[in-house]
């Protein structure tokens, strides 16, 4: 297998923390988001991944975009180790936590939409920061909210699922850019135990072939 990807990109980070968990050997193919203009536009890529981002899943014959669709397709294909366990309810719970990360707050301050606001609406930096925390505050005030119904050890329970590769990227990306995370003790608590794992640990961009100084 094949994990085409980018050492900070949260959503390459979620990919990783699944394939890791599942104790699955791949090959790490960098695709650098700055240099080249971005090599997530580059033909070559593009026809692996007409959406221009990352990450994108190679397994023989079948070719995956969109993180989630990745891990669910890992999930089916290896299920021993799962990353959808408990009841329905905490099935149902695991995988709004992950959309709450994954399809509201990411796409709001994804690099591109970032650019745009720079480049195309001339935005300062000091409103771009204002975006980011607008948006970070929104999402990470609701989780915490949603956590306190749900969590244990762990975002939903004490079993490592979905929810839980969803925060440690979403909360990498918060750090990066300058959140203050005082008021989501839960949040950082369960973070802060699942950065101790193992297969977490060795999915943190600084531990990529790829991770810049
Ligand atoms: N929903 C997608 C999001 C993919 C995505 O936005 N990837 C970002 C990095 S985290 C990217 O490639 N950005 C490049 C760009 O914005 O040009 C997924 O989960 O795979």
């Amino acid at each position: 297998m094949e994990l085409y990807g980018y050492w900070r990109s949260s959503a390459s980070y979620r990919a990783r923390i699944a394939l890791n968990f599942k104790q699955l050997e791949y090959n790490y193919m960098p695709v650098h988001l700055l240099k080249e203009g971005g090599q997530q536009h580059q033909q070559a890529y593009r026809q692996l991944n007409p959406n221009g981002l990352v990450p994108t899943l190679v397994d023989g014959q079948v070719i995956l975009h969109q993180s989630l669709a990745i891990i669910e397709y890992l999930e089916e294909k290896y299920p021993e180790r799962s990353l959808l366990p408990g009841t329905p309810r905490q099935r149902g719970a695991i995988r709004a936590l992950a959309l709450d990360l994954s399809s509201e707050l990411q796409p709001l301050i994804n690099l591109r939409v970032q650019q745009y606001l720079k480049q195309q609406l001339n935005v300062s930096d000091d409103q771009k920061q204002m975006w980011l925390e607008h948006w970070f505050k929104e999402s990470f005030t609701a989780f915490e909210k949603n956590l306190e119904e749900v969590a244990g050890n762990y975002c939903v329970g004490d079993d490592f699922s979905l929810a839980d590769v969803c925060l440690v990227p979403q909360v990498y990306s918060a750090k990066r850019f300058g959140i203050n995370l005082e008021s989501y003790p839960l949040l950082y608590a369960i973070n802060e135990r699942l950065s101790e794992l193992n297969f977490v640990a060795a999915a943190h961009p600084d531990e990529q072939p790829d991770a810049e100084a």
